[in-house]
Formats: structure tokens, sequence, C-alpha cells
């Protein structure tokens, strides 16, 4: 999958009221997340995408994680019915951009899906159960990748937020995974890269092109990362991941 363009929005103000499971720790700090979205703009572009940037939505304090309102593959976009009530509407807005470039599909209620939940890999998506993505979404979706020639197959989220907290594709048909996804049955068919418990954030891995995008400060990982030979750049997200979310979240890559 090589990607051309990367959707992005600016985060708002009013971002550090946005759903969070880290409650306990101190709220995000505004001017250092807007250097960091900044640098993640800088990335994207370093690697030749051309970067769509949306303003921020007042009522939508999380709509700055706009992975969760589509899923784009090459000849469709399908835009997603989000499982958090405060995030639905969110998806609205990323319809009217994404029509310019693809043809377009829908999640429907009571179907709900975040893109968090989805993985491609090649001509295959993994799409995880979760708190956010429902039976019914996952249906949907899948019933929709079929008719575009895809393949897909549903894997229980567990533990943390989407299926992306916690697996990523990095190339070289090898899948990164935080421990609790080692043994899955669903993705033996990929190599995998096994996260230590202490550095499991670092799953939030970005393959983009023949670069891999990484969390700075978890030495662990990135070395059990250099040995796959990709472009490696480490980018700072202290301030997203307050509000849980990572580097794949804060984009749409296509
Ligand atoms: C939420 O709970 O919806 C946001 N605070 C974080 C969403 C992160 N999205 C992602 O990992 N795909």
């Amino acid at each position: 999958m090589m990607f051309t363009y990367a959707v992005v929005r600016k985060p708002g103000p009013n971002f550090a009221r946005g759903l969070t499971t880290a409650a306990a720790t101190d709220p995000p700090d505004f001017e250092t997340l807007v250097g960091q979205h900044t640098e993640y703009i800088s990335a994207l572009q370093s690697i030749g995408l051309e970067v769509i940037v949306l303003d921020c939505l007042p009522d939508h304090p999380d709509a700055y994680f706009v992975e969760d309102t589509a899923v784009v593959a090459a000849d469709v976009a399908v835009i997603t019915n989000p499982g958090a009530e405060s995030r639905q509407g969110e998806e609205e807005t990323i319809a009217s951009v994404l029509a310019e470039y693809r043809r377009t599909d829908r999640i429907r209620p009571p179907g709900t899906v975040d893109g968090g939940d989805v993985l491609q890999v090649g001509n295959h998506f993994f799409v995880g159960l979760s708190e956010r993505t429902n039976h019914e979404g996952a249906g949907q979706l899948g019933r929709i990748f079929k008719r575009h020639g895809y393949t897909y197959a549903t894997v229980a989220v567990g533990e943390g937020l989407h299926l992306k907290s916690s697996v990523n594709y990095v190339g070289r048909n090898t899948l990164l995974v935080t421990e609790d996804f080692a043994s899955n049955e669903q993705l033996k068919a990929y190599d995998t890269i096994i996260v230590d418990r202490h550095e499991s954030y670092a799953a939030n891995t970005l393959l983009v092109n023949d670069h891999l995008l990484v969390p700075r400060g978890y030495p662990g990982t990135r070395r059990k990362l250099d040995a796959l030979g990709l472009k490696i750049i480490e980018l700072d997200t202290s301030e997203v991941r307050k509000m849980d979310g990572g580097l794949t979240c804060m984009s749409l890559r296509f």
C-alpha cells in the first residue's frame, strides 16, 4: 500500500475535553500538542505525502483523531458510524473530503465502527470487535470489502481501546503486537514482533510507504524495529497519549 495523501485535523482548544481512560494523568498541554501535531505533519510531508489539514470541530474534541471516521481502501472510502456517542457527527466533515478522491459507502446504525479497529494488510482487513466496533458494524464493513474484492476477518479486542492500539502491520510480512495478541490464532499467517509489556503503547506504530513512524521513548521496541531495515522517524506523542491516541489515529492515509 503506497500512500499519496494524508488527512489530518488541527487540534482544537477543547482537545482536553475528549474521551480518555487516562484520567489520573495531567491534562494535555495545548501548546505542546500543537508542536507535536506540526512535527507529525512534517514527517508525513518528508515521506512525500500531500497532507490535507482540516479545521478543528468545536463540538467534537475527539475529532482530532480522524482515522476513526473512515476506512479508505484503493477503490472505496467507507464512512464509519463512530462507536462513542460524543463522536457521532464527526464523520460528516470527512465524508465530503473523501468524496473528492474515492467512491464512498457508509456504515449505518445500529452498526458502529471506529477506523482504529480496522487494519489493512494487503488485500485483507482485520476488523477488531471492541467497545467501539460492534458485530453489526463489522459485518456491514466486511460485506462492503467483499464486494470490492477484499477478504476480512474479525478479531476480538480484549485489551486496549482499538485493534490498532495493539496490532499494526510494519512491513516484511510482520505484525507489531502487544503480548496480549502474541499468540492470537487469527494473526498466525504473519511473523510477529512482540512489544514488551512496559512498552505496549509503542505497538501504535505507523507504516507509511517505506518509513515507520514510531512513538518516541520506547527504546526496546525501537531496537526490535531497527531489524526490519526500514527508515524510522520517532515522534513525540505524549499529549495525544493522554487522550488515548497514537500515531495511527492522527491521520487517514490513502
Ligand atoms: C477516543 O476515545 O475516541 C479518543 N479520545 C481517542 C481515539 C483514538 N483513536 C484511535 O486510536 N484510533
